[in-house]
């Protein structure tokens, strides 16, 4: 995997870059749907290149572990050739669902020992068994195995598990390291920065993350339920530290102004749930601000859904029929928001790039942030 950076914005750290990967290219900055399962939700392979527009997709170990399992995945060639998405793959480590998903867990030094939501087994995630699974699953960027810290957290709890996080990622890269990929393609491993909401937690986790010297580097632990204004003065830390000739994820962000201001303080990659789990609830993001389809006021609203943003089904299905397909719970209901609201977020960090390369990037920014947030 390789970046180059293309431009620096005079007016803010943000930045517009090109990540090479052996499935493609992707600019950024960038957001990635995320497909847990091996499924962006409710939306098909091709509506993800065509309609979408997406450059990369997330996966997650934890689920795909527990199905269909490492057998099946290998057997297949890889999640790429099982599900039919030939652009790049990231996949999570499970550091993130092993806490908010298992049952009962036991922290160690080891790993982390939990039981299945699915089934109630007991596992094992390590540092070196999540680096193989990874390799099994065949994502073209891997995640260090971490502990994401909830908010609040206490300074001790936090910096213990700081310490044990970055000992895992010094496992994580020894493994990942002496292993090859397993299907003819090159695999990178990004670490992943933590410290809680402590300023010196973050600028100590940033520089031993920058310090492993690797491809490119992920910040967890934000968007856990603290302020905007406390997750932005983080990312602002720690973006400052890590090395700006390298892709920097800020992971499980977020709504759209989440995303335009951490673009403003130097990152270049985001994934989260909200367009798609929130399409699935009937909230639509538009180019006009938040609709909640769901609403009355939609009833007979003929228009198209976001005549503006264009693409396929936000310009050809009207305000009024999504909302009777949400009312109605027909499955076409949630295709549609999903794709839209996928659409969007694709449409929105295109848009910050161009801004980004004609200077224009703060202003057009602070007026977006206004507007996209604006509930109609
Ligand atoms: N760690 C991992 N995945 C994550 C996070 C994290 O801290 C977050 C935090 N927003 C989302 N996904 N491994």
């Amino acid at each position: 995997m390789q970046f180059t950076l293309v431009a620096n914005d005079t007016q803010s750290k943000a930045r517009a870059g090109v990540v090479q990967t052996d499935h493609g290219t992707i600019e950024t900055p960038i957001f990635m749907p995320v497909g847990t399962a091996g499924t962006v939700k409710a939306v098909h392979q091709r509506e993800l290149t065509d309609d979408i527009k997406a450059k990369i997709i997330l996966g997650n170990t934890y689920h795909l572990y527990l199905r269909p399992g490492l057998d099946v995945l290998e057997r297949a060639g890889g999640l790429h050739k099982f599900n039919g998405w030939n652009g790049p793959i990231l996949t999570d480590s499970g550091g993130y669902q092993v806490f908010s998903l298992a049952g009962t867990r036991k922290i160690k030094e080891e790993g982390v020992k939990f039981k299945s939501h699915i089934d109630g087994s007991t596992l094992n995630f390590t540092p070196e068994n999540v680096m193989d699974t990874q390799r099994t699953i065949g994502a073209d960027i891997i995640m260090a195995f971490d502990e994401c810290t909830p908010y609040p957290c206490d300074y001790t709890y936090a910096k213990n598990s700081m310490d044990r996080t970055h000992r895992w990622l010094q496992r994580c890269v020894d493994r990942f390291d002496s292993t090859e990929p397993k299907y003819g393609y090159n695999q990178t491993l990004f670490p992943i920065v933590q410290g809680s909401t402590y300023k010196d937690l973050r600028v100590k986790s940033a520089e031993t993350i920058a310090s492993f010297g690797r491809a490119g580097n992920a910040i967890g632990g934000l968007s856990v339920g603290e302020p905007a204004e406390m997750m932005y003065e983080m990312t602002e830390l720690v973006c400052d530290i890590l090395p700006a000739d390298k892709p920097r994820y800020l992971m499980g962000v977020g709504t759209p102004a989440n995303i335009l201001e951490n673009i403003a303080l130097g990152v270049d990659m985001f994934d989260c749930v909200l367009p798609t789990r929130n399409a699935r609830n009937g909230m639509l993001f538009t180019t006009q601000g938040i609709v909640n389809i769901r609403n009355k006021k939609w009833a007979d609203d003929f228009s198209p859904i976001d005549a503006e943003l264009g693409g396929y089904v936000s310009t050809f299905y009207s305000k009024a029929y999504l909302r009777h397909l949400v009312h109605s719970t027909e499955m076409l209901g949630a295709q549609i928001s999903s794709v839209h609201n996928l659409t969007f977020y694709l449409w929105l960090v295109k848009q910050a790039r161009e801004q980004i390369l004609k200077g224009t990037f703060r202003d057009w920014k602070d007026l977006m942030v206004k507007k996209l947030m604006t509930r109609l």
